[in-house]
């Protein structure tokens, strides 16, 4: 044990009259919801960067945390990596998320980084035997190092793409090896700054090539998790090609890739895209591409990708809406993408941000449970669209009518089509009452 955590006790359930702040008010692990337990619903990890990588810095100033592992090389990842699973302890959380460069300092060589990834690997895989704490996901960081500045897979320059390949194949094996239940491509640096220097269509085969070996390298170690994509419209680059969910999927249906992959939505990316979190997620759920969530919040003001924890159980009750409605995450969770504001210094503060974001997710999820229980939302659904499941709607959706057979009908029956309210209002309202 560190004391990191000194005369902190770990966080627990203790319902909604609660006034204890480390304690979780609604986050109740094994509580059954529509079927199943809380955490299962939920599934929730920690993000190892975020936590325990992040230095506080913006961009007018560096480190404000001060932590004790900080520039120690491979002691320091060490303790890191012992801090890690204590709060992963002290939050009672099923999984944990992690980029190479989060648990381990890169070395001169590839081999050399590899290497020091390899050992905190090991260290992690020790720790699981007692932790009953999982590997949500795996990912290689392929956007900080200066060599990856014009992209990683779409670099202009092959033998980048040949070193991340190189980074991707150590990362996907060790989450393999950890039992990882999925692997996380975010195009950190895949998309462009100025057309001016750029190949849109070249740099798409190049994508769509690295993705394929990623596949292949997958099936052949026999990893038999989801491989998903995180779709972001913009920042670090001006313009990421991984946009939002429609455009990632007409990428992968264009190279024949859209049955292997699929989507980590993150709320702020797709606040970001102009689109709702929910919009997100009903649209891959539509598509079969739902796989994950990377759950955070932005800052209204800021049209930056701030990465608050959530706070907002409305939004999430539409979130777990859709998801609910196809049957759950699967393989897939809830990854806290979300950071510490640079002034929340404490220990404390690392716990307060779970705490409340699971108690945001645990209220979405029971208000979305309530709302597919109470059944009025599926019944006025399926009332506005009524028309095309029998008859004339039915025939035009089957291929049975021409334009001209439509136009006929209208003429023959005076076809009048009387507007009917989408009672936008009574909705929300109604959504009001379970949030
Ligand atoms: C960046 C982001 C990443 C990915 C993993 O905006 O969301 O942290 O989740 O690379
Ligand atoms: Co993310």
């Amino acid at each position: 044990m560190t004391d990191f955590y000194k005369g902190l006790s770990p966080v627990k359930f203790e319902g909604e009259q609660s006034t204890n702040a480390l304690a979780y008010r609604h986050y109740n692990k094994d509580e059954i919801v529509a079927g199943k337990r809380m955490e299962d619903h939920i599934r929730p990890a920690v993000a190892y960067w975020h936590s325990f990588a992040a230095e506080g810095g913006d961009p007018f100033g560096g480190r404000t945390f001060d932590r004790p592992w900080y520039d120690k090389g491979m002691d320091g990842a060490r303790m890191k990596a012992d801090v890690a699973f204590e709060t992963f302890d002290m939050l009672d959380v099923p999984f944990f998320c992690f980029h190479d460069v989060d648990i381990a300092p890169e070395g001169d060589s590839l081999a050399e980084s590899n290497k020091n990834v390899r050992e905190i690997g090991e260290i992690f895989a020790k720790k699981m035997e007692t932790s009953r704490t999982r590997l949500l996901w795996g990912t290689a960081n392929l956007f900080s190092n200066r060599r990856y500045m014009g992209g990683a897979a779409t670099n202009p320059d092959p033998d980048v793409f040949t070193y991340a390949a190189a980074q991707v194949k150590n990362v996907l094996e060790l989450t393999h090896e950890l039992g990882g239940e999925n692997y996380v491509l975010w195009g950190g640096r895949e998309g462009y700054e100025t057309l001016l220097n750029t190949k849109i269509g070249q740099e798409s085969d190049q994508m769509a090539r690295f993705l394929t070996l990623v596949i292949e390298h997958a099936d052949k170690i026999g990893f038999k998790g989801q491989i998903l994509i995180e779709p972001k419209p913009q920042e670090p680059t001006k313009h990421q090609y991984d946009y939002d969910v429609a455009t990632v999927y007409g990428f992968l249906q264009r190279y024949g890739l859209e049955k292997r992959v699929k989507c980590n939505i993150e709320v702020g990316h797709a606040f970001l895209a102009g689109h709702s979190f929910e919009h997100e997620l009903a649209v891959a759920s539509s598509l079969g591409m739902l796989g994950s969530v990377d759950a955070n919040r932005n800052d209204l003001q800021s049209g930056w990708d701030t990465d608050h924890f959530p706070n907002n159980p409305g939004e999430m009750a539409l979130a777990f809406y859709y998801i609910l409605k196809q049957g759950g995450l699967g393989k897939g969770g809830f990854n806290f993408d979300a950071k510490l504001r640079r002034q929340s210094l404490d220990p404390a503060d690392l716990l307060y941000g779970h705490v409340g974001g699971l108690d945001v997710l645990a209220r979405g999820l029971k208000a979305a449970a309530a709302m597919i229980e109470d059944g009025e939302f599926d019944r006025l659904l399926d009332e506005r669209y009524a028309g095309w499941q029998s008859g004339e709607g039915k025939a035009i959706l089957n291929g049975e009518r021409s334009l001209e057979n439509l136009a006929e009908r209208v003429e023959r029956e005076n076809l009048q089509p009387q507007p009917r309210s989408g009672r936008q209002e009574y909705l929300e309202n109604l959504v009001n009452r379970f949030v």
